[in-house]
């Protein structure tokens, strides 16, 4: 909690220690306020708090993520639309608006047509009553969240080969014992700056860094090796690594035969392949397919790190589980300095998908179409297993049923679906069909904009709870001050609307960590077992590792060190076909589209494009081409152009990049409006974790304004 020390005649010092609310690295740090005794304006001090995952580091967004919690935008009442434009009213107004609506709703076209939509900076706490709200005081099987669109494709990988997804499954330490990291569609410089240092103390202690993107970014600039390719080729790519391991008997046989099942089908598989065909489809030479994978296959320890480069793609689950084979062909897991990382991505980005906000899924990973599952959980509900809805639909397959108007109402927490969601200008377009659109949210969103009901919530350095790192590891984030204005916490929201939608008796929690004390015992036994875990365990030993299943466990640093949760604890080797993009390029769309992030920026930018020292550093959307490509097209460096897909357009201004690849061009996520660049993904989605394709569709460009003839 904060300390406020007093200086007499000096004014005073407000001292707060909270984490980043931004990636899943969660760095610890202190916000120091300081006001002097005129009264005006205070300044602010920011401090790194050392902690086992960052050690002490903060990147730009941490160092300033007090300015937009702080800034005079924050929302402060509830506000409802009338005629068009936001009023104040008061909460006792808003939860008769909620009630009234969910009621005409439910009593006309029954309780599906209500769905929540949650998000991955949500605590555990807030993440976890949100499923439990929809499933037990709406019984509505539609909810879904905005991770199904980050961690979808590795977190199925993960269950299916390893029997878990939990991101990495060896602690950070590790990575500097391996002697080869591939690095595959991970940002780590730009998305995790605070974790570089592992991997440049493994290169100083003479590592061998493979980067796989295709373009330039601060971490392909560390890299020893960097292959550059084409969007959407990855599983292909592994193939290649595959094969070419397999060749030169770089298998080890002897992990092969006692810890996974499916060797022969993959190796009849990859005997079928040619190499040359895999260098020509995916656009690296099989000279540099050779070097990769005989610096990995030769390598006595490595790891292997895949993000949404691999993951964004709609073969993204299969693609995943091809450089899990090339973990598992080569026994590099289990040891230390072995092992794979699906990077997270948001602050609860790992917690956030364990305790049932996933449409199929409830709290510790268990599954609501297991009928044991649902029997325990609905036990510890105090609920009949019958009154258990069963599993809905994925985030944007929930914007189909929008536009369809099968959902009538959306209740969101923690997201910006209409900037974040694959073709957006038909998101947004449901949206607007909805009856009754309710987001809760601290800041003025673009999906706020268009609700008829918007909820002020707390802000992270106002809300206690817990937040799951990228590791795996529970930290307890403790409130540093108070909300302003009229404020409430999500899950506060979430137990005081049930009580008024006449379920409050399964809402009757005295406090957040009340809340953990129940999830600790709805995930017991499951696969993310936090039973184990308790505040004050959270608060002496600075987090702990899950699964924990009990008071007196250590919790499981790293995992599969003999064995893996599957039958005859054996992981899964899977053939995994070449696969092309849903979408080519052709004469009309001659580009692939990729899109992503920057260091200063934060997912849709609501939070970090309120804060004036990250916004001064990236006013505006940007086109990273290559100057060759940007000849062809008579494009200058910084003109704006003009951006169109079969979906939409957008107008972004023109950045040179002379090492991203010629195909390719590459736009950022982090605005709306005419710069949202979802106005041109396509929302093919990947058949088994329902992943969007966002990291590449075809694109066209021109110059905004023409020259003369
Ligand atoms: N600064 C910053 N940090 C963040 C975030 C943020 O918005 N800003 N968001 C957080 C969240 S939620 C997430 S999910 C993570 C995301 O972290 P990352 O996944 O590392 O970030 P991205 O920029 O989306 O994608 C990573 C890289 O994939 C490359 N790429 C594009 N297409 C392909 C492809 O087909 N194959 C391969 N191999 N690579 C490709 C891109 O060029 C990009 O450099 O970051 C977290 N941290
Ligand atoms: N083209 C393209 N699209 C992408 C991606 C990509 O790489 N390319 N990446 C995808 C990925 S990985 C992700 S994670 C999604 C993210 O997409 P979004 O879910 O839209 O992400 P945010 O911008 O974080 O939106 C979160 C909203 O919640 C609010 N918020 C923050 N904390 C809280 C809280 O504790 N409670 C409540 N109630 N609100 C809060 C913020 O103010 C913000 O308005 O975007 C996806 N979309
Ligand atoms: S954005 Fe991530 S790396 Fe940067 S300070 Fe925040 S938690 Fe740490
Ligand atoms: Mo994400």
């Amino acid at each position: 909690m904060s300390q406020i020390i007093e200086q007499a005649g000096t004014g005073s010092r407000n001292v707060m220690n909270t984490q980043c609310p931004f990636c899943s690295v969660q760095c610890k740090m202190q916000i120091i306020e300081e006001r002097d005794e005129t009264g005006g304006r205070p300044s602010y001090t920011v401090v790194p708090t050392p902690n086992l995952a960052s050690e002490g580091r903060l990147c730009i967004k941490g160092m300033n993520a007090y300015q937009h919690a702080l800034t005079g935008e924050r929302i402060l009442h509830p506000m409802a639309k009338r005629d068009g434009r936001f009023v104040r009213i008061s909460w006792d107004e808003a939860y008769r608006m909620i009630t009234d609506k969910f009621g005409e709703l439910r009593a006309q076209y029954g309780p599906h047509s209500i769905g929540l939509y949650g998000g991955g900076s949500l605590t555990n706490e807030s993440a976890y009553l949100l499923g439990k709200f929809a499933r037990v005081a709406l019984q509505t099987k539609y909810i879904d969240y905005n991770g199904r669109f980050c961690m979808s494709a590795a977190a199925s990988a993960g269950v299916k080969v390893f029997g878990i997804d939990r991101g990495l499954t060896n602690p950070l330490s590790d990575i500097e014992s391996a002697e080869c990291i591939i690095l595959a569609g991970t940002n780590i410089a730009e998305c995790q700056p605070t974790l570089t240092p592992y991997f440049t103390r493994a290169k100083e202690k003479g590592a061998y860094l493979i980067a796989i993107d295709p373009r330039e970014t601060g971490t392909t600039r560390i890299a020893d090796l960097h292959l550059r390719v084409k969007p959407g080729m990855d599983a292909t790519l592994a193939n290649g690594m595959l094969k070419v391991l397999l060749e030169e008997n770089l298998v080890d046989h002897a992990f092969v035969g006692q810890r996974t099942q499916g060797f022969s089908e993959l190796k009849a598989h990859l005997e079928s392949l040619d190499l040359e065909e895999i260098a020509e489809l995916t656009g690296v030479s099989v000279s540099l397919i050779r070097q990769a994978a005989l610096a990995y296959g030769k390598a006595a320890t490595g790891m292997v790190f895949t993000a949404r480069g691999v993951e964004q793609q709609t073969d993204g689950h299969m693609s995943v589980r091809n450089f899990l084979n090339l973990v598992l062909l080569t026994g590099k897991i289990g040891k230390p300095g072995c092992g794979y990382g699906a990077v997270t991505g948001q602050g609860n980005g790992q917690g956030g998908r364990e305790h049932g906000q996933k449409a199929d899924q409830l709290p510790g990973y268990r599954l609501i179409e297991n009928p044991e599952d649902r029997a325990y959980v609905a036990g510890v509900w105090g609920i009949d297993p019958g009154e258990l809805p069963g599993k809905g639909v994925s985030a944007y397959e929930m914007m189909v049923k929008v536009y369809e108007r099968e959902i009538r109402s959306l209740f969101v927490m923690g997201s910006n679906p209409i900037v974040s969601n694959p073709n957006a200008d038909f998101v947004e377009e449901g949206l607007k069909k909805l009856d009754f659109l309710v987001v809760a949210d601290f800041l003025m969103s673009e999906t706020a904009l268009l609700a008829d009901l918007i909820l002020p919530v707390s802000a992270y350095l106002e809300n206690t709870g817990t937040l799951t790192n990228l590791e795996g590891r529970v930290l307890l984030r403790e409130a540093a001050r108070s909300a302003p204005g009229e404020a409430k916490h999500d899950w506060q929201i979430l137990c005081e609307l049930a009580d008024r939608l006449g379920r409050g008796r399964h809402f009757g929690f005295a406090s957040v960590e009340d809340i953990f004390e129940e999830l600790r015992l709805a995930s017991r036994g499951g696969v993310a077992d936090y039973y184990g875990i308790t505040y004050d365990r959270l608060r002496k030993e600075e987090g702990v590792y899950w699964p924990c299943p009990e008071p007196g466990h250590p919790g499981a640093s790293r995992l599969f060190e003999s064995s893996f949760p599957l039958a005859e604890g054996k992981a899964l080797l899977t053939p995994v076909e070449n696969h092309l993009p849903k979408e080519r390029v052709n004469e009309e769309y001659p580009l692939y589209l990729t899109t992503g992030r920057v260091l200063t920026h934060y997912l849709t930018g609501v939070q970090t494009r309120r804060s004036h020292s990250l916004a001064a550093r990236d006013v505006e959307s940007f086109m990273e081409i290559h100057p060759k490509t940007a000849a062809k097209y008579r494009l200058e460096d910084g003109v704006l152009v003009k951006l169109e897909s079969k979906r939409g357009v957008i107008y972004v201004r023109c950045r040179f990049s002379s090492e991203i690849r010629e195909d390719t061009v590459f736009v950022p996520m982090h605005w709306g409006d005419t710069q949202n660049v979802n106005k041109l993904t396509l929302d093919e989605l990947d058949p088994t974790c329902r992943m969007p394709g966002f990291k590449v569709c075809a694109v066209k460009v021109s110059p905004l304004v023409t020259e003369y003839a």
